[in-house]
């Protein structure tokens, strides 16, 4: 039976950010889990997937598209959006002077009084280039509101920022001195 890798990809976030336990997997501190421990709890969880093996893991990270997942040394582990408890230790960087985050109206309703936040994720998301914000925002509206992050300024203001993947910045809340809505 072929396997559908969007759903695959749907389930290893669901297994890698959000819910390991209920996959029988223990995230380390910085979110890594044996590839082959993943493989064996996925071949469990659905029975088109009995079958499955790292060549299908492989075959989600070659997806276009979002770069969700780091598969290095026989280990992987989701790049950024995690909710679990145990807080996944990223590696601190210097952003670039901009970052953009695309939200909803009414988000930006409380954005612009309190800033961003975490919300249910352990780190805010921030996107490189406007373009991904916009995505980002289209994901839950028709009329996205995108926020220019003065992300460095922030940075010298000691707000963390974290390396997610090659296009998707995490940091910590950024007040809204940092924010300008475009
Ligand atoms: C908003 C997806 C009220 C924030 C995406 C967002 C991304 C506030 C929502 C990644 C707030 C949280 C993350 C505040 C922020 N008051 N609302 N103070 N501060 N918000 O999904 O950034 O497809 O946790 O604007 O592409 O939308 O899953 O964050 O609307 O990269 O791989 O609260 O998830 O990637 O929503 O998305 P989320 P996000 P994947």
């Amino acid at each position: 039976m072929e396997i559908d890798l969007v759903q695959l990809s749907r389930t290893m976030a669901y297994a890698l950010r959000h819910q390991p336990a209920r996959f029988g997997l223990t995230l380390d501190a910085e979110g890594w889990v044996e590839v082959e421990d993943l493989v064996e709890a996925l071949r469990k969880h659905h029975h088109n997937w009995q079958q499955m093996n790292v060549v299908d893991i492989e075959a989600v990270l070659a997806l276009p598209g979002k770069q969700r997942y780091e598969l290095r040394a026989g280990r992987i582990r989701a790049y950024y959006g995690h909710s679990v408890q145990q807080r996944m230790t990223r590696e601190k960087a210097t952003p670039p002077v901009h970052l953009f985050h695309g939200t909803t109206p009414a988000a930006y309703e409380q954005i612009r009084q309190t800033g961003l936040r975490p919300m249910g994720r352990q780190y805010v998301h921030l996107s490189e280039d406007v373009e991904t914000a916009l995505d980002v925002a289209r994901r839950r509206t028709s009329q996205p509101v995108i926020l220019l992050v003065s992300a460095l300024d922030a940075h010298q203001h000691n707000i963390a920022f974290y390396l997610g993947n090659d296009s998707v910045w995490l940091a910590d809340s950024i007040p809204t001195t940092f924010l300008t809505k475009q």
